[in-house]
């Protein structure tokens, strides 16, 4: 039986490679979050900045929280089955009328995470709309296996390689559109990308990167995995603790080697290594 999404939910994710609106939380919850998040972005400034993007979830409660809700949770079951753990999670923030784009990409391509039963749950704790920069999406592109990506580094793509696919036709791109407390599911395959923020807000956008099977396994680095959901995970994997309070020194050393890991496996094969 299925725990939050309907039947047509699930074949729209199956058929198009996303499912979008869930409504995770109130946007009361996603305001108390977000002024938790921006508290600690004041507290702890370079663990949160643009080179603290990656795997706060690990260091901070109110990330915690999000990657633990009941709503995701359930969400994620219904696609991959009772078995699943956290892989890593990306802060996604475009600051009012900012540069910062995403370029058109598949997300497996560099994650090194086979076979791809995995998905990423964005949820937006501001408004995210096509002025905000909203995440595009090209419906159905996860059926056709992985495109040749190529790097660019430009300087406001905040992708960590600026990776491109190249000649994608726009017009089949699809606004995905969320309020506050609202999220969007897409498929590790699917190909996807976002725009400036042109409008007078931050968007702040937080990735769970991803959600992953049990029984998906890291082919190039070492595997470190939170179980958050029914999994026994096997002695190949390295079991990740969740956070005790905000930034705790313990859970501060446990990000910062998932992080040299996450950066290994990202930029695999890359000529250049970004902060993040
Ligand atoms: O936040 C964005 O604009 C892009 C997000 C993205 O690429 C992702 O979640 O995989």
């Amino acid at each position: 039986m299925m725990k939050q999404l309907t039947e047509a939910d699930k074949a729209c994710y199956r058929d198009y490679g996303y499912h979008t609106p869930i409504d995770v939380m109130s946007q009361a919850t996603a305001f108390r979050l977000l002024k938790e998040f921006e508290q600690a972005e004041v507290d702890f400034p370079e663990a949160l900045g643009p080179f603290g993007r990656n795997n706060a979830h690990l260091t901070f409660m109110c990330l915690d929280e999000i990657a633990h809700n009941e709503v995701i949770l359930d969400s994620v079951e219904d696609l991959l089955g009772p078995d699943f753990y956290l892989w890593g999670s990306v802060l996604f923030i475009k600051e009012p009328e900012s540069d910062g784009f995403v370029t058109w990409h598949q997300d497996a391509t560099y994650m090194g995470l086979m076979p791809h039963d995995f998905v990423t749950v964005w949820l937006a704790l501001t408004v995210s709309n096509e002025e905000a920069g909203c995440m595009r999406v090209i419906p159905g592109s996860h059926l056709n296996g992985i495109k040749d990506h190529e790097d660019t580094f430009d300087e406001h793509n905040i992708l960590t390689r600026g990776q491109r696919i190249a000649d994608i036709d726009e017009h089949q791109a699809i606004d995905v559109v969320l309020r506050p407390g609202q999220a969007s599911l897409h498929h590790p395959r699917l190909i996807h990308g976002s725009r400036p923020n042109c409008s007078g807000h931050r968007r702040v956008g937080v990735a769970l990167q991803s959600y992953v099977a049990s029984h998906v396994r890291q082919t190039v680095g070492t595997h470190y995995a939170l179980p958050v959901r029914g999994c026994e995970l096997d002695d190949s994997i390295v079991h990740l603790q969740r956070p005790n309070s905000d930034m705790n020194p313990i859970d501060v050393s446990q990000r910062e080697k998932v992080n040299r890991n996450y950066s290994q496996i990202l930029y695999r094969g890359a000529d250049q290594i970004r902060g993040y």
